[in-house]
């Protein structure tokens, strides 16, 4: 290789922007709206190279869970400890853990990492469609051992009022809550408010003593799936990216709320009907 030809890979590999990488610790949900899928694909069409550490394996339509199988302790452990090893990672989020056993497993595995760079966590305890995600033991490890290495924790209404122990009903009682699990858990809150009645979807970030709004129009007549995490997997793609906590909450709402209006109508199998190849079937 002469000077030349080397000068010219240099000056290439120094124009060519450097891609952020982000972690999703999270499950797999075989319908593929949710979890470690719906974080994959919001990584990448946000530009970001995601890598992931399977928690467990969901077997689920949105409608129903059929079944849940968690991933040992050990096997998340060590999904984590390599690629923590080999990436230059910007930011992580966790999506469901399912046991306390995991949930230990990931605060042990990162504790490191987590104080030079962002963690979002999700804590996901319910599906949309009403079927229990995480074991009841899980929450105090939560509370515990991963709420103090967040930079952000990103509750729905339901898991909000859990963490709580009271309902939440209005826009007064979701900025009394936002701040009470600020303090509780001595870190910053996204309270996201999509299933209060309304024109608008807002969500309250408590962050540094000060609550800002997120709002977007509500999208009617669309039975979600999975926007939660994608939400959360967008806010990581932009800290990933060196956005402040602000900015990546703002777009990352633009994001999922389109994301929503671009919906999949899943349940129409016998759309499959109009196949040429299913003509004679
Ligand atoms: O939307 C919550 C969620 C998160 N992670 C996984 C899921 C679900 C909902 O079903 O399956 C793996």
């Amino acid at each position: 290789m002469t000077a030349d030809t080397m000068a010219t890979q240099n000056d290439r590999r120094s124009q060519s922007p450097a891609t952020a990488v982000a972690l999703s610790i999270a499950g797999s949900d075989s319908s593929a709206g949710a979890g470690i899928q719906a974080d994959l694909k919001t990584f990448t069409a946000l530009g970001v190279y995601g890598l992931t550490a399977v928690t467990c394996v969901v077997a689920e339509t949105p409608g129903k869970v059929a079944r849940i199988e968690p991933m040992t302790a050990e096997i998340v452990r060590e999904q984590i400890a390599v690629v923590v090893k080999s990436f230059p990672i910007r930011a992580i989020k966790t999506g469901l853990l399912c046991t306390a056993e995991i949930v230990t497993a990931v605060a042990n595995a990162i504790v490191d990492l987590a104080r030079k760079i962002p963690l979002v966590v999700d804590p996901v305890m319910i599906a949309t469609s009403g079927d229990a995600l995480l074991a009841p033991d899980a929450v105090e490890a939560y509370e515990k051992e991963l709420f103090p290495l967040a930079r952000l924790i990103t509750p729905n209404l339901d898991e909000a009022a859990k963490l709580l122990g009271e309902t939440i009903q209005d826009r007064q009682s979701m900025a009394r809550a936002a701040r009470a699990l600020a303090e509780k858990y001595r870190t910053n809150v996204l309270l996201k408010g999509g299933h209060l009645p309304g024109h608008d979807a807002v969500d309250l970030l408590y962050a540094e003593g000060k609550i800002t709004e997120f709002s977007a129009p509500f999208v009617t007549g669309v039975a979600t799936h999975g926007t939660g995490c994608t939400y959360s997997a967008a806010i990581v793609a932009g800290l990933a990216r060196g956005d402040s906590l602000e900015m990546s909450i703002k777009r990352a709402k633009e994001f999922v709320t389109q994301s929503i209006r671009d919906h999949l109508a899943w349940g129409d199998v016998h759309a499959l009907k109009h196949f040429p190849s299913d003509a004679n079937a």
